[in-house]
């Protein structure tokens, strides 16, 4: 596959996707979503493929948001596209069936934070600065940032980050539960590839069907998401892999799963 704004790699079962605009900071263009989603397309139909790494090029950002220089005199209809891009790339991101990991090595402002939100994990780099700064150029969250924010951290501190447009450091961030963990920025590539192979190491169907759980009882009642999880344990329960997984555990061994 050609690309010309992503770098797209695939290594021990991690498919690394790179946001390449370093001169821009990482921003999302309509031409860099287009490439994102293709690579999520194909990270889907990749049974080899197991978990998502989605990154910065360059030291400074991960992404600052939307290109705000596209910006420029845009009408309604230009701004409801603009929204319906954000949306499409999240979106693939949340439904994708593997887990992906956002892997922040500096900025992650506006639609940069909103798209590393709607990813599974955060591993912030010691210098990674996350902020929803929409409302310093006289705009609201505008790629899910007020609902995900929110459901992350809370409304307390979601209102005090979208109304100011603070921008915090990674230290800050893990204390507010909005990433996972910090890394020193010296190892950081290398802890998360690290990461990512061990997660891509355990049971596909378990992680798919934990993630859909995940996602969708956020959104539904106690008593629904209990049945929901029912069901899916059912599935999982099914699996080649708990076989595997038993085995394993008697015989004194690592397992290997298959995704069956
Ligand atoms: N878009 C385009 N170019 C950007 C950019 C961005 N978001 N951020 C930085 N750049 C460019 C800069 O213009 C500069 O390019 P040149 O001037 O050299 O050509 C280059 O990247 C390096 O940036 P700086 O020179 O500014 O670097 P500094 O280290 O001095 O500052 C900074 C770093 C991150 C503090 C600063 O660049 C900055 O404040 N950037 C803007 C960050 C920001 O506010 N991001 C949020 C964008 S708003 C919508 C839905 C969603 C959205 C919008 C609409 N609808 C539904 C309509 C989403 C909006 C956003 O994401």
């Amino acid at each position: 596959m050609e690309f010309k704004y992503i770098i797209y790699e695939k290594r021990d079962g991690v498919a690394t996707i790179t946001l390449n605009r370093p001169e821009a900071l990482n921003a999302f263009s309509k031409e860099v979503v287009e490439e994102v989603l293709q690579a999520l397309e194909d990270v889907r139909n990749d049974v080899n493929l197991r978990v998502v790494v989605l990154t910065g090029a360059g030291e400074k950002a991960f992404s600052a948001g939307a290109d705000i220089k596209a910006m420029k005199g845009m009408n309604a209809l230009k701004a409801r596209e603009l929204s319906l891009m954000g949306e499409k790339l999240c979106l693939a991101l949340e439904n994708l069936e593997k887990p992906v990991i956002a892997a922040i090595n500096g900025y992650a402002l506006g639609g940069g934070l909103e798209v590393a939100m709607a990813c599974d994990l955060r591993i912030a780099s010691e210098n990674a600065r996350m902020g929803q700064t929409e409302i310093n150029i006289g705009l609201i969250p505008g790629w899910g940032g007020t609902q995900r924010l929110t459901r992350l951290i809370g409304a307390t501190k979601a209102k005090e980050l979208i109304y100011t447009g603070k921008i915090i450091d990674a230290k800050t961030a893990e204390q507010l539960g909005l990433v996972n963990m910090v890394v020193p920025a010296e190892k950081f590539r290398e802890t998360v590839h690290q990461f990512a192979v061990e997660l891509a190491q355990k049971a596909p169907v378990a992680l798919k069907v934990a993630k859909a759980l995940i996602n969708k009882g956020s959104e539904i009642s106690l008593d629904a998401a209990l049945a929901l999880e029912r069901e899916g344990f059912g599935v999982v329960a099914s699996t080649k892999d708990l076989q595997e997984g038993v085995s394993a555990f008697i015989e004194k061994r690592k397992p290997v799963f298959k995704g069956e």
